[in-house]
């Protein structure tokens, strides 16, 4: 059979089997499990069902045993809600691709009393999007932890394109939003008491990257668009699309599907979220399409020469002293393959460093000759925070999943607890690790 068939089977599949999974009452099933992909062969004899199952082994066990249970319900109700002449018997499988970090698991334990509106995430493609913006009103966008231009650009231009369809949609503001981003939400912030019906989230990779006041909608989340390795999972619908350099190009995309054109406020915040993404265009994730995303905002009247001023230029003087000590702290390993920087708390306060100051001081140790992973460790009262860049040939989110972080391969980050000294040993020893897979 067709495989543009299959797949389009595959997917209706899903979306039917969303719809049964809701029906479940299983407490070994419910609330744990996220189907991520289904696969029909091609003869329709079976379905491959892939879940990942929040918990430990043991839950996960469970899980896989109470689905098998209830397969032969499952297989009658999904075909009963399709029009499919067969109907496949399921074989489940639990997918390894999509990790949690241990801090997703502890928000998730916190908030288990509530119940969660739904227990699986579908992928979605721009039709299911312009559905749920046609259907639904009352729209609120997050944005994560530590907001980049990524994840501002992405939900303001979104929340500007909303409106244009009549509808009411604000952006729930980010208490660690720094300075030269402040103007991207500020004439669409969610005013006091604001109440949503509906929920999206830009650029968040997991629910460990919910800021403090948006905790309260891991789980109500009705739509993620992301462009990280995996899919986000604290979402009913999920449009992910890892190979974009940012998540502003795929809402651009998502935007002329919509039908509409780029006025100047959502060009500037669609250039802002391409270009920061991409260190003004000079990353390995640049396409042609990412040019392009950047061009049409250039024809839709913004300057970019001001705003690649702010964004890539100007710096205050504590991080011009800030700098100085990067370069001069910075140490190597392996015939300087390796970098390492380490910013200590003294260093952070005795200098006045602000969060605007830190931006892109991960990318520092990459600019050197011949480092190939460069790693910044910045000393913060909840933790070390990590950033790893590395150069195509290595992989930043392996270095990270070990522990328990994530994001690309270029470009990945986490948090390790204790002494600065004993992380950066770990760090350069799973880094020294993945520089052999390289050689
Ligand atoms: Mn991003």
């Amino acid at each position: 059979m067709a495989q543009k068939r299959i797949s389009r089977i595959s997917n209706e599949y899903l979306r039917a089997l969303s719809d049964t999974m809701r029906t479940l009452k299983d407490p070994r099933i419910s609330g744990l499990v996220s189907i991520t992909r289904c696969e029909v062969t091609g003869d329709l004899r079976y379905v491959k069902i892939y879940v990942s199952v929040l918990g430990s082994e043991q839950q996960k066990k469970d899980a896989l045993e109470g689905l098998k249970n209830a397969s032969g319900f499952i297989r009658s109700d999904v075909v009963s809600r399709i029009s499919l002449r067969a109907a496949p018997e399921p074989i489940f499988e639990l997918d390894d691709s999509i990790k949690r970090g241990s801090a997703v698991l502890s928000i998730l334990s916190e908030i288990k009393e509530e119940p969660k509106r739904f227990n699986i995430t579908i992928k979605a493609d721009f039709p299911d999007c312009l559905k749920l913006f046609e259907e639904e009103d009352n729209f609120l966008i997050l944005t994560h932890a530590r907001p980049d231009g990524d994840t501002l650009g992405s939900a303001a231009a979104l929340c500007y394109a909303l409106t244009k369809l009549d509808k009411t949609a604000y952006v729930l503001e980010n208490p660690d939003i720094t300075k030269k981003y402040a103007f991207l939400i500020e004439d669409i912030a969610a005013p006091e008491g604001y109440e949503p019906e509906t929920v999206i989230a830009v650029d968040i990779a997991d629910g460990s990257l919910f800021p403090e006041n948006a905790r309260d909608y891991i789980g109500y989340v009705d739509l993620a668009i992301d462009h990280h390795r995996d899919i986000p999972d604290y979402a009913r619908l999920a449009l992910s699309q890892p190979e974009r350099a940012a998540c502003g190009e795929i809402v651009y995309d998502l935007i002329k599907f919509m039908g509409i054109s780029l006025d100047k406020k959502m060009a500037e915040a669609i250039y802002t979220a391409v270009s920061t993404d991409t260190g003004c265009f000079r990353y390995s994730n640049v396409t042609s399409s990412t040019l392009r995303t950047a061009a049409d905002c250039l024809d839709a009247g913004i300057n970019a020469a001001a705003l690649n001023r702010i964004y890539f230029e100007l710096k205050s003087r504590s991080r011009m002293m800030l700098d100085g000590i990067v370069e001069s702290t910075m140490k190597f390993f392996e015939d300087g393959k390796i970098a390492l920087v380490i910013i200590d708390e003294e260093t952070i306060t005795s200098l006045g460093i602000t969060n605007d100051d830190l931006d892109g001081i991960s990318g520092f140790p990459r600019r050197i000759e011949g480092v190939e992973i460069g790693i910044t460790v910045t000393q913060r009262p909840d933790g070390n925070k990590v950033s790893v860049r590395t150069s195509p040939d290595a992989d930043a989110s392996a270095i990270c999943r070990r522990f328990d972080g994530g994001g690309h391969r270029c470009a990945a980050g986490c948090t390790l607890s204790g002494s600065l000294e004993e992380t950066g040993e770990r760090l350069v020893t799973a880094a020294i690790e993945e520089l052999s897979k390289i050689k």
